[in-house]
C-alpha cells in the first residue's frame, strides 16, 4: 500500500507531526538523511501504519500521487538540500510543503522557482512546540490555493481545535503568506513574553513580592481576561523548585541570557522595511540582546548610579495595576502585529483575512489566549479595520487600563527597573492618538540642512524655506 503522504526530517518536529498524521488514520512515509533516526523511529513505533525509506528514490516511489511531502528539516541550506534531492524525483501537481520556520523571502522564492516545474510548494507556520506538533499544532500554509485544497482534509485532521470546534488552520494565502503570519507570531510571542517578564520583575523588585506569592499572582491572572498559556506557565514556572536539590525556585538559578533563533528579528526587521511601527516587539528583541550583555552589565552594575528618587506605591494596589499595564501593553503590541499584517498584506498582494488569522491561534500555539477571540470578533465586525484600537473593545481597554500602565512605567522609571516593552507601549498609544506630532519641527530641520522640502497645513503643494536669508 502507497503512503498518503510523506514527511522528511525524522527529528522531534518531523516525528510528531508524522505521528499525529497517522494517529488521523494516514499512512505515512517516513525519511531522513540518517538513516539510525528512522530506523529509531521504526523502532518505538513498529505497530504504527509508517513507511520508512532508507533512499530518497525509495521515499519518492512509496508515495500515492499526487505526493504530498512534509519537509520537517533544519531551515536554510537544509531545505534547499532536500528540495534539490527530490525535485528530479517529482512530477507536475505533486505538493511540497515545508514547515520549517523559514524566512518569508526564502519561500517566496522556492515557490517561484518550483512553480515553473509545475511543483507547488507551500511554506506553512507551525507552531506549538514538539508537544503540539504530536497532539494538535497551530499551522499557517501558504501556497498555491489549489494545493492547500490537496492537503487541506490532512492539516484540518491534525490541527488543534478551538472551544467552538474549529480546526486552527487555514489558506493563508500566496507564496510567502504563511511563514509570514507565523514570523509576525512569532514576533508577537516575544512581546507577550517581554511584557510579562517586566510584569514580574517590577512586583518582584520594586513592590518586594517573593517568588511564591508571584506565582499565586499569576495564577489569578490567568482566570481573568488575561487567560492564557503564557500567563499559565508563568505561574507553574515560578512555583517550580531546584530540579538538582538546592531547594530554590529554579527562576533564580536560571542565567539571564534571553537566547532567540532569529524570528522576532525578521519581524522586526520586516516591519521597518515596510515603514510600520512596530516598538513593542522590536524591544522585546533588543530585550534579549541586551540581556546577553551579561559581562558587560555586570560590570556596569558596579559603575553606573543607581536612582536618587523615592517611590511611592501600595503593593496590594500595584499588583492590579500591573495586571492592567500588562493587558494595554498586550492589546498595543497586538494592535501593531496586526497593523504589520495588514502593510504586509498590501505590499505583498496576499489578501490576509485579519481575524481569521487570530482564529486560528486560539488553539495550539504558544500565544494561545482567549483574548484572541475579541480580535476575531473585531475584524468580522469590520474587515477593514484599519487599527484594533479603533474597535470599541480595545478601546474601552485603552480607556481603563491607560492611566495604570503610566503610572507602572513612571514608577519603574523611578526605580530603576528597565520596562522597555510597557514604555514602548504607552508611547505608541500617545503618538498614535496624537493629532499633531513634533513632525512638524522634524521636517523644517529636513528642510533647513538638507532642503528636503515640506508640505503646509494651510496649502497645497510643496514648500521650501529661506533658511539662510536673513528675516
Ligand atoms: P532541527 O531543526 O534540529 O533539524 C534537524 C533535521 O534536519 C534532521 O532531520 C536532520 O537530518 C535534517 N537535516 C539537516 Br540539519 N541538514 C540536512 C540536509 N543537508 N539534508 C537533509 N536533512 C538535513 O529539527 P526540529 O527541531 O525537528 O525542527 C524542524 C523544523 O521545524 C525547523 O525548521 C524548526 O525551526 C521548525 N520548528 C521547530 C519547532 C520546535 O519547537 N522545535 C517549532 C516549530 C517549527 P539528520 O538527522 O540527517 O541530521
Amino acid at each position: 500500500q502507497k503512503a498518503n503522504i510523506g514527511v522528511v526530517g525524522m527529528a522531534v518536529m518531523g516525528k510528531n507531526l508524522a505521528l499525529n498524521i497517522e494517529s488521523r488514520g494516514y499512512t505515512v512515509g517516513i525519511y531522513n538523511r540518517t538513516s539510525a533516526k528512522t530506523e529509531e523511529v521504526m523502532k518505538d513505533h513498529s505497530d504504527k501504519k509508517l513507511v520508512p525509506s532508507y533512499s530518497v528514490e525509495d521515499f519518492v516511489k512509496s508515495l500515492e500521487t499526487p505526493r504530498r511531502i512534509l519537509i520537517m528539516v533544519k531551515a536554510g541550506k537544509a531545505t534547499d538540500a532536500v528540495i534539490d534531492e527530490l525535485l528530479p524525483l517529482l512530477d507536475k501537481g505533486d505538493v511540497l510543503i515545508d514547515g520549517g520556520n523559514t524566512n518569508f523571502h526564502d519561500t517566496i522564492a522556492r515557490n517561484a522557482r518550483l512553480d515553473k516545474s509545475g511543483i507547488n510548494f507551500i511554506g506553512m507556520g507551525v507552531s506549538g512546540g514538539e508537544l503540539g506538533a504530536l497532539h494538535g499544532p497551530s499551522l499557517m500554509p501558504g501556497g498555491q490555493k489549489s494545493a492547500y485544497d490537496l492537503v487541506a482534509p490532512i492539516l484540518e485532521k491534525i490541527s488543534a481545535k478551538a472551544e467552538d470546534g474549529k480546526p486552527c488552520v487555514a489558506y493563508i494565502g500566496p507564496n510567502g503568506a504563511g511563514h509570514y503570519v507565523k514570523m509576525v507570531h512569532n514576533g508577537i510571542e516575544y512581546g507577550d513574553e517581554q511584557l510579562i517578564d517586566e510584569s514580574y520583575d517590577i512586583l518582584r523588585r520594586v513592590a518586594g513580592i517573593d517568588v511564591d506569592e508571584l506565582s499565586n499572582i499569576f495564577k489569578e491572572w490567568n482566570k481573568g481576561e488575561l487567560n492564557s498559556y503564557l500567563i499559565d506557565i508563568t505561574g507553574d514556572i515560578l512555583s517550580r523548585k531546584d530540579d538538582l536539590g538546592s531547594g530554590k525556585p529554579i527562576v533564580d538559578l536560571i542565567l539571564d541570557e534571553g537566547a532567540n533563533k532569529g524570528t522576532g528579528k525578521w519581524s522586526s526587521e520586516d516591519a521597518l522595511a515596510l515603514g510600520v511601527p512596530q516598538s513593542v516587539i522590536t524591544e522585546s528583541v533588543y530585550a534579549r540582546f541586551i540581556s546577553m550583555l551579561k559581562d558587560e552589565r555586570v560590570a556596569a552594575s558596579k559603575v553606573l548610579p543607581k536612582p536618587g528618587l523615592s517611590v511611592d506605591f501600595d503593593a496590594k494596589e500595584l499588583v492590579e495595576k500591573v495586571r492592567e499595564a500588562l493587558y494595554f501593553g498586550k492589546v498595543m503590541s497586538y494592535a501593531q502585529g496586526f497593523e504589520q499584517l495588514r502593510f504586509a498584506s498590501e505590499e505583498y498582494d496576499w489578501d490576509l483575512k485579519f481575524g481569521e488569522l487570530a482564529q486560528i491561534w486560539r488553539e495550539g500555539c504558544i500565544i494561545r489566549a482567549q483574548f484572541l477571540q475579541n480580535i476575531t470578533d473585531a475584524f468580522e465586525k469590520d474587515p477593514k479595520l484599519t487599527n484594533l484600537l479603533l474597535d470599541p473593545y480595545f478601546t474601552d481597554i485603552a480607556k481603563k487600563y491607560q492611566d495604570s500602565a503610566r503610572e507602572v512605567v513612571a514608577i519603574a522609571t523611578k526605580a530603576g527597573i528597565p520596562v522597555p516593552t510597557l514604555s514602548a507601549a504607552v508611547s505608541y498609544y500617545d503618538s498614535y492618538r496624537t493629532e499633531v506630532l513634533p513632525a512638524n519641527l522634524l521636517q523644517a530641520q529636513r528642510d533647513y540642512f538638507g532642503a528636503h522640502t515640506y508640505k503646509r497645513v494651510d496649502r497645497e503643494g510643496t514648500f521650501h524655506y529661506p533658511w539662510y536669508k536673513e528675516q
